[in-house]
């Protein structure tokens, strides 16, 4: 039997990308689309209305890991068999779909995680630098051996999607999605994909590392204090 795809796409403030994003996804097929506009500030809304796809709307801006929540759920309750969390941004690449989706589909993995640097990808120096930082704390802490522990493009099994609990809101519900899987005892598989970067994702970026800054301390303080 063919299995329910549903993709997750968290929004806000994505006027310029989000048409493009939605777009694509219909035109290759995926017909299970859910939106989360995050109470952005812009069109966001109004450019997606013209779209055959699933629009959810936050009355106030709870933040990425919240959106995410917002959309798994939706997923799981029109019964998808497979859910994606796909950036609306424009950084993840439709063509990187088949290649992440394939191992859950196989069973060979309950989940599967994109990986920026098992390709070869230009990622700005201090975004590295963060993101090392948090595989670095992912090996401390529980031994688990990655290469990028904060990419937005992931698909997980049904069976993995009911079993992770996100309860940070914004930006270290990424650290606590691995917490998850290593809490719940799930397989991963990581799977190499391009990240776009571009003058308008790099500038967005800036105002993000602070946040990044406190989700890498965040963690470490959190196993500390436990
Ligand atoms: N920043 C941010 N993004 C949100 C929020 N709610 C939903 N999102 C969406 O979450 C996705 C990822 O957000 P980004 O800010 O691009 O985070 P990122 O890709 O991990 O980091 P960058 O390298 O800075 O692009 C995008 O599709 C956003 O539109 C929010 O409150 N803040
Ligand atoms: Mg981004």
């Amino acid at each position: 039997m063919e299995k329910k795809i549903f993709i997750v796409i968290p929004s806000f403030n994505e006027e310029k990308s989000i048409t493009n994003v939605i777009s694509e996804l219909l035109n290759v097929g995926y017909k299970n689309l859910i939106v989360i506009d995050d109470c952005s500030r812009d069109k966001t809304s109004e450019k997606i209305k013209q779209f055959p796809v699933f629009l959810l709307r936050h009355c106030i801006n709870r933040g990425q890991g919240a959106s995410l929540k917002t959309g798994i759920d939706f997923a799981l309750e029109q019964g998808a068999d497979i859910i994606v969390t796909f950036d609306s941004d424009g950084q993840h690449r439709i063509e990187d779909l088949h290649d992440m989706i394939n191992p859950v589909i196989n069973e060979e993995a309950d989940i599967s995680l994109g990986s920026r640097f098992l390709k070869k990808t230009e990622v700005p120096f201090l975004r590295k630098m963060l993101l090392k930082g948090s595989v670095g704390v992912m090996f401390l802490f529980y031994r688990i051996k990655m290469s990028d522990a904060h990419n937005g493009f992931r698909v997980m099994s049904r069976k993995a999607a009911e079993k992770i609990d996100i309860s940070c809101d914004r930006m270290a519900h990424a650290s606590e999605i691995i917490e998850e899987i290593h809490r719940k005892k799930l397989n991963f598989k990581e799977i190499p994909i391009t990240i776009k970067y571009d003058k308008e994702t790099l500038k967005k970026g800036h105002g993000s590392y602070f946040q990044a800054f406190k989700v890498l301390f965040g963690m470490i303080f959190k196993k500390i204090a436990r």
